[in-house]
């Protein structure tokens, strides 16, 4: 008899046994003051916990790898002191929960700095793109700064820096991490022509636009273990003005290298991230990019993630998907696990609360009980 996977069948993902299939996708949500997660944060990742696993917002690795106002980080004691009261709350919930290491590269602004220097880049290209200031107690869209190239012996300092807040995420209580490489980020501007113009052995050819990654993949599996690490691509993704002049045969490469390196699971944004899934002018093929990873031996679970609901969920899993990640529908229904289960309702989420402010629309969304 053939049986079908459902998203709420539990699975094993590298060192974790997951509940279900629904990821809680990251979200940034600016609510983190210097930088330290907060109690409230507590509560919103522990009232998420029923997700298989959850993975948290994007989270600064070193002071210059932050480029919004009120993100977290993963370089303090404090802020990891801060990070223990989410993972001790998600995990008395059940729940499972990996931070998100993130180095964003040039989409900073210089008020966001340390000591207002220029953002640090692959290339001093300025992106098209904005970032967000909080100016008396209301986000502010700026546009993003002019950055510097960073020089060649500057890179291992960056690779070490991801190295250590894993380390950090590990003594935090983290049951993992994920690599941010996607969204015109740092590790993303590296990958694609439109931010790379180096002319050393970072720049160029695909083998050296991929060496960041694959040197802060190394690093942060040998500190912490690969099954512990998954990483998030975005190959067409127009997020943050990147762009990349032939993306499938770049990805095709990165994810044969990933393949021999264990890790749990690759975490594919299909499309533009929170926007269409198909780009007729950015044309991408994810079956012939899972098939290059399988060939090569990857046997990491396979994540998807964009714009993802019930059916959509199923029709990916039938495909051989092995997790959904689902993002703004987390953001509205803290029990989005039991409403998927039902088959609704869903209640909408509010914009305005997206980014900044405090509990209101960010802890006080209704769970179906609740809702009653
Ligand atoms: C929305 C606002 C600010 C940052 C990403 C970390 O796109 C983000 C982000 C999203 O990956």
């Amino acid at each position: 008899m053939s049986t079908t996977t459902t998203l709420f069948d539990p699975t094993e993902v590298g060192a974790w046994r997951l509940h279900n299939r629904v990821v809680m996708a990251p979200l940034t949500r600016n609510r983190a003051p210097d930088a330290i997660p907060t109690d409230l944060m507590a509560t919103y990742y522990e009232q998420r916990a029923s997700a298989g696993l959850i993975i948290t917002e994007a989270t600064a690795i070193s002071p210059t790898a932050q480029g919004y106002a009120d993100v977290p980080g993963l370089y303090g004691t404090e802020q990891i002191d801060g990070w223990k009261k989410v993972t001790h709350a998600v995990h008395r919930a059940g729940g499972k929960i990996v931070t998100q290491l993130w180095h964003v590269g040039r989409i900073s602004h210089v008020e966001l700095q340390p000591d207002h220097q220029k953002p640090v880049a692959p290339s001093a290209i300025r992106a098209e793109a904005q970032t967000v200031l909080i100016k008396e107690g209301k986000p502010e869209f700026q546009p993003t700064s002019e950055p510097r190239a960073l020089r060649s012996e500057e890179i291992p300092g960056i690779v070490q820096d991801y190295r250590h807040a894993a380390q950090n995420a590990i003594a935090a209580g983290f049951d993992g991490v994920e690599i941010h490489a996607a969204n015109g980020y740092l590790i993303d501007q590296f990958l694609k022509t439109g931010a790379n113009q180096r002319k050393d052995d970072y720049g160029g050819p695909i083998e050296n636009r991929a060496r960041l990654l694959l040197e802060v993949v190394r690093a942060i599996t040998e500190a912490i273990g690969a099954d512990r690490v998954g990483i998030r691509l975005s190959p067409v993704t127009p997020a943050n003005g990147i762009d990349d002049a032939d993306p499938q045969p770049l990805f095709e490469y990165v994810v044969k290298q990933l393949a021999p390196l264990h890790l749990a699971y690759l975490h594919i944004i299909e499309g533009s991230t929170g926007g269409p899934r198909e780009l007729p002018e950015r044309p991408f093929d994810y079956g012939a990019l899972k098939t290059a990873y399988q060939m090569a031996g990857g046997k990491g679970a396979w994540m998807v993630n964009n714009g993802y609901d019930l059916p959509l969920a199923n029709e990916a899993l039938a495909e051989g998907a092995d997790l959904v990640a689902f993002g703004r529908s987390f953001i509205s229904n803290p029990d989005l696990v039991a409403r998927l289960r039902a088959g609704g309702p869903f209640n909408k989420a509010h914009r305005v609360t997206f980014y900044g402010g405090g509990a209101e629309g960010y802890t006080d969304y209704p769970t179906l009980d609740q809702a009653g």
